[in-house]
């Protein structure tokens, strides 16, 4: 682990903890139809200051010119290194169907729900995302998952649920078309710029909130994913 964890930092991506996997869990076979012995999830946590992974992306950017650059990256970094140990790497992207990232997230480390649905980190708060995990056919022997209450059950004022512009997110979920017209429009510059409003509201490791060259970058890809699912450019 201590190796992955080298080979991962030139990318700005850590080892987010691991699981072996139950036939319910989701997890594809690999080659041969051998059922996969550990899964380790790889993803990037904001800082203060800036998410490494994006600093180490930015500077490659222009490498991947495509319309997905950041999954061309990820795959960049990521598969050579599954190659070297001996594992498969599965994507959170590339769906539909979607591989169930969130839920094997929750086997391994200690995140839980929030109330729009990411995943959120009692140190991290929401600032935190997964780009790959490594499906190796051995049970690895892995450190226990720390149990963590989640940071929302004892968040009286839910700051979240209030802040959306547009009202997006309720006890019902999350209406991702009318966030994504919100967007669109001038008003919805202050959440282009600098992240969603509902999920810096969030008081939980408010400090690694993306920088505004990050948030405008995820924040671009949401709105083109979105545009394609209506059709448009
Ligand atoms: C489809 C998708 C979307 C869709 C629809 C999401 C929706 N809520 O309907 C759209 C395009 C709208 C979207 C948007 C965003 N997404 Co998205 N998305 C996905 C994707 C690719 C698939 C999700 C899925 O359908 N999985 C299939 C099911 C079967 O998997 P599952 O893990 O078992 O699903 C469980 C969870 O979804 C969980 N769950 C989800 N919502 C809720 C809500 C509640 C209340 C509860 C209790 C549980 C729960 O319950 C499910 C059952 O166990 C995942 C990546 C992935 N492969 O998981 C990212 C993912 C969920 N998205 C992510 C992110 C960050 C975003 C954005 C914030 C990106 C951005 N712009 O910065 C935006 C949100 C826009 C905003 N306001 O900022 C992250 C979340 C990380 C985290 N901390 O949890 C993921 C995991 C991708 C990643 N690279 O890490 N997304």
């Amino acid at each position: 682990m201590l190796l992955l964890a080298e080979r991962l930092r030139p990318f700005g991506l850590v080892a987010r903890g691991g699981f072996h996997p139950a036939p319910a869990d989701g997890v594809p076979a690999l080659a041969g139809g051998r059922a996969v012995g550990t899964l380790v999830m790889i993803g990037n946590v904001g800082r203060a200051g800036g998410d490494p992974m994006w600093a180490a992306f930015a500077g490659e950017r222009s490498a991947h010119p495509g319309p997905d650059p950041m999954n061309a990256w990820t795959r960049g970094a990521i598969d050579p290194l599954a190659r070297d140990h001996g594992a498969c790497a599965l994507y959170p992207f590339g769906g539909p169907p979607h591989l169930p990232f969130q839920r094997w997230a929750m086997l391994a480390e200690p995140v839980s729900p929030s109330p729009l649905g990411l995943l959120i980190h009692p140190e991290y708060g929401l600032w935190h995302a997964y780009r790959a995990a490594l499906a190796f056919a051995e049970r690895l022997d892995l450190p226990a998952r720390p149990a963590a209450a989640s940071p929302c059950a004892s968040c009286v004022e839910k700051p979240c649920l209030e802040t959306c512009p547009v009202q997006a997110f309720d006890a019902k979920g999350y209406d991702a078309p009318r966030c994504a017209l919100h967007l669109d429009a001038p008003e919805g510059a202050d959440c282009m710029e600098r992240a969603c409003r509902a999920r810096r509201a969030c008081p939980v490791g408010a400090e690694r909130a993306q920088q505004p060259d990050q948030a405008l970058f995820h924040m671009r890809a949401f709105r083109r994913g979105m545009a394609l699912r209506r059709g448009g450019a």
